[in-house]
């Protein structure tokens, strides 16, 4: 393939029409125009290449999403033959497609048997906006219309638009769009930073029990769910300890909250297990999915409803006053389909459990177990966080740390490879088909770009 096939401009004109006319996401846009942001152009397997031509190994499956890696043809085959026969339909008017309805076939086929229902959106961010319309009417059609607080955690991410991003607890998005009414929020389990002399598991339940706490101050008559990241993933991925989820989940049982676990990172095969949920060991009442159901090649999300709360909505909700001109897009959902078959046919979930990712966690822990930088090293199948610390002994972070991530993230788009940065953690999250070969040149590179930042940090 011709690499430059369809690069006719210079990348400073690129640079300049783009800050010209756009506005990216979470970015200081004047700094950026000033730097001049890199040009992608096209990705093949797990790599990337910009407009000078220069490759990266994509350690970040572009934002958490690509599980199948760039360049499927059986994507962009179902895609086309989609298109040819049917682009768009709605499913208002009493109207559905076969796409759709196939899509929905499988889904249910993978996921636990006490799920029975799908809304379909175009993101994760509308899913979550869909779920707190959802559980809201839910309570209602139950005969409990009080039940309305939604309680979230803080550094917890559930989306940019304005609902989905007051579920999160990322207080600088607050500050900026404002709140909406009725969510409340608890602390995030993240015991490096916040774990103090007590051990992980004290940690982990007195994070739970925080839940109890706030339930029992706002009235567990009022509180309809709580909504969390199985693992908190733009927050930093934080695993929290192993004495959390149980405990969540018996409060939320114990008060009748309804347990809303956001899959949209951890969904589709990133921890070995199909599901987060499933690799934590808990029962979440819904699911909100987007990100590697079509492995990003088109925007599809969803919030999967238990058969509890859909029955109710079905057998005695009436009207459900909520649709988007793109639920169960067809084209979306043939991708989806063609995506969810090749992550099951072809063993790929199941190559991250037993091979790839006991792997890359082993690796991990060879190469930064002892790294003087390295406070701690969290992950559980495709998916790796490294700590940087200044003194391991008392878990003292950097006061700088964010910058010194930043400047390691930048250390490793040089080398050659693109890892992200949040507060002091470099993050990992390869493709789900990486194989060993592209494991070894993730660390390795990784371990290039945190060694320079040793250095610049006086460690090494
Ligand atoms: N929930 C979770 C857990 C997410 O990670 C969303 C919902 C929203 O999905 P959409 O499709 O609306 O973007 C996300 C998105 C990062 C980063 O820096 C992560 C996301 C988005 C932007 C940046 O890690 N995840």
């Amino acid at each position: 393939m011709n690499l430059h096939a369809q690069i006719n401009r210079r990348t400073e004109d690129y640079q300049q029409s783009d800050a010209a006319h756009h506005i990216h996401g979470f970015v200081d846009q004047k700094a950026l125009n000033a730097e001049g942001p890199r040009v992608m152009v096209r990705g093949e397997g797990l790599y990337l290449w910009d407009s000078e031509g220069k490759r990266y190994l994509d350690g970040m499956s572009g934002l958490w999403c690509t599980q199948l890696g760039y360049g499927r043809r059986d994507l962009t085959a179902a895609a086309a033959a989609q298109m040819d026969q049917l682009a768009y339909y709605n499913m208002f008017f009493h109207t559905t497609h076969p796409a759709v309805i196939e899509l929905s076939e499988l889904l249910f086929s993978l996921l636990p048997g006490h799920y029975s229902h799908v809304i379909y959106t175009n993101s994760g961010s509308e899913a979550n906006e869909v779920l707190i319309r959802t559980v809201r009417r839910y309570w209602q059609v139950v005969g409990q219309p009080q039940k309305k607080i939604m309680i979230g955690r803080w550094n917890g991410y559930h989306g940019s638009t304005l609902a989905a991003s007051a579920l999160g607890g990322m207080k600088f998005m607050h500050d900026m769009g404002g709140m909406i009414p009725d969510v409340a929020h608890i602390d995030e389990p993240y015991w490096f930073a916040h774990g103090g002399e007590l051990t992980p598991a004290e940690f982990g339940r007195r994070c739970a029990l925080q839940l109890e706490e706030k339930i029992l101050e706002l009235g567990a008559e009022n509180v309809a769910g709580f909504i969390a990241e199985p693992f908190q993933g733009a927050g930093g991925m934080i695993f929290p300890p192993e004495s959390y989820w149980p405990e969540i989940q018996r409060i939320c049982r114990q008060y009748d909250v309804l347990l809303c676990a956001d899959e949209v990172i951890g969904g589709f095969g990133r921890t070995g297990e199909w599901f987060a949920h499933q690799h934590f060991g808990f029962e979440p009442d819904t699911l909100s999915i987007a990100k590697g159901l079509t492995s990003g090649y088109l925007p599809m999300g969803g919030l999967v409803l238990s058969k509890r709360i859909a029955e109710a909505l079905v057998e005695q909700g009436g009207v459900f006053a909520h649709g988007l001109t793109y639920s169960g897009h067809p084209v979306a959902a043939a991708v989806a389909l063609a995506n969810l078959k090749a992550l099951r046919d072809e063993g790929i979930v199941r190559q991250v459990k037993d091979d790839t990712g006991p792997y890359l966690q082993q690796l991990l822990h060879d190469v930064f177990g002892n790294h003087p930088m390295i406070g701690e090293i969290q992950g559980t199948g495709l998916l790796g966080a490294l700590q940087f610390v200044e003194d391991k002994a008392t878990r003292k972070r950097f006061a700088n740390e964010n910058d010194l991530a930043w400047q390691c993230r930048t250390f490793g788009f040089e080398e050659g490879v693109i890892i992200r940065s949040t507060l002091g953690r470099m993050i990992m999250a390869p493709a789900l088909v990486a194989t060993r070969a592209e494991l070894d040149e993730l660390v390795d590179k990784t371990r290039i770009a945190v060694d320079r930042t040793a250095r610049i940090a006086g460690k090494l």
